[in-house]
């Protein structure tokens, strides 16, 4: 037997081992039940872009205040199976003392956080990003770990234009993203596999479609080149839209169908979940469309199809909190009911007049 052959080896093989099992744990929570994930990973600039919108002081008290009005919410563990970190707030505490990331465990939540280093222009290639991030992730992801983070979250951003995505822009990020999940793996922690097609722009549902299975497909071929193990990593994509000002906006039934087709095509069943970002839509919409996606697909989805929203969860408890100590309590309650709206959806037994009824 090969360990009999090589002690060495038999610690690296059982490590793996022991490794992959720790990972398809995280993963079952993470997508269990009708539960979904927080987003709650903004970086200081769009953190503070957002309290600007609302006229919230853009300081480092503030996002804290913020963020521990959202992981001291009553019943948040009851909807959400998991919050995405940033590192700003993955070493904040509550004013008396308590550090976010074991609130979140009490809750139930499991930690998450944001490893990349937001984007920059790709050069050559005017109108397009890349991300940043992958020098020194070995070690960020092991001081993670040991923080208490058991899975991680990597953005990269295509746009549609009249010239691009270009090709290069979808490998060099597809490349990166695979590279990141490979390390994540390694270090123990469920990748988060982010490939962000942006609403912005006036193109059409169709282009949508095919940038999203174009920049998909990439994805997948890239994470093969990595070795990355597809049973222990979560996709997070965009859902399939028209662009913001395109002026043939859709029906959700066609959204639905659109995105189940195209990740259908794109997307190996072996991927056990996938958690949508809502990219920008209005929290009602995302909801919709990820209840119409059940109600008509669910038993033809060869994979969890669940939510990740950011702004789709936040936006109303952000609105309603607007700095204010005495709007907490109100805001954390537009909070859960976000999240339980998302839950309902999950089961496709979301109706749009339970707006109303939940407020
Ligand atoms: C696309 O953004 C992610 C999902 O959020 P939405 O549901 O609002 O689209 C989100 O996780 C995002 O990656 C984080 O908010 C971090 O964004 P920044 O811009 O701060 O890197």
């Amino acid at each position: 037997m090969l360990t009999h052959q090589h002690p060495a080896l038999h610690i690296a093989v059982t490590g793996t081992v022991m490794n992959t099992k720790e990972l398809i744990n995280t993963v079952n929570a993470l997508l269990a039940g009708s539960k979904g994930l927080l987003a709650m990973d903004e970086s200081t600039p769009t953190c503070n872009k957002r309290f600007e919108e609302v006229g919230i002081p853009q300081t480092i008290e503030y996002r804290r205040a913020y963020r521990e009005l959202i992981v001291t919410t009553p019943g948040l563990g009851d909807c959400i199976s998991g919050a995405i970190l940033f590192d700003e707030t993955i070493h904040q505490a509550t004013k008396d003392g308590v550090l976010f990331i074991d609130l979140l465990k009490q809750a139930g939540i499991i930690p998450g956080i944001k490893v990349d280093e937001g984007t920059t222009d790709l050069s050559g290639s005017p109108g397009e990003k890349i991300t940043e991030g992958l020098d020194g992730l070995p070690t960020r992801l092991t001081e993670y770990y040991a923080l208490g983070a058991r899975f991680a979250k990597w953005r990269a951003v295509i746009s549609i234009g009249p010239h691009i995505p270009t090709s290069e822009c979808i490998e060099a990020n597809m490349h990166e993203l695979a590279v990141y999940a490979a390390m994540c793996q390694e270090a123990g922690l469920v990748p988060i596999v982010e490939p962000e097609v942006l609403m912005d722009g006036p193109h059409d549902l169709k282009k949508c479609y095919d940038v999203t299975e174009k920049v998909l497909h990439v994805l997948f071929e890239n994470l093969d080149k990595q070795n990355v193990n597809l049973k222990a990593l979560i996709l997070k994509p965009n859902m399939v839209l028209p662009g913001l000002n395109c002026p043939r906006q859709a029906s959700v039934a066609t959204v639905a169908e659109a995105t189940v087709t195209c990740l259908l095509n794109s997307v190996p069943a072996e991927v056990p979940g996938i958690v949508f970002l809502s990219g920008g839509q209005s929290p009602e919409m995302a909801t919709a469309h990820l209840n119409a996606m059940h109600v008509k697909f669910e038993d033809k989805l060869p994979w969890v199809l669940t939510f990740s929203f950011a702004r789709a969860i936040q936006a109303p408890a952000l609105e309603t909190w607007k700095g204010k100590d005495e709007n907490v309590p109100a805001a954390q309650q537009k909070l859960h009911q976000r999240a339980c709206l998302n839950n309902a959806a999950r089961r496709g037994e979301y109706t749009p007049n339970m707006e109303n009824n939940m407020a």
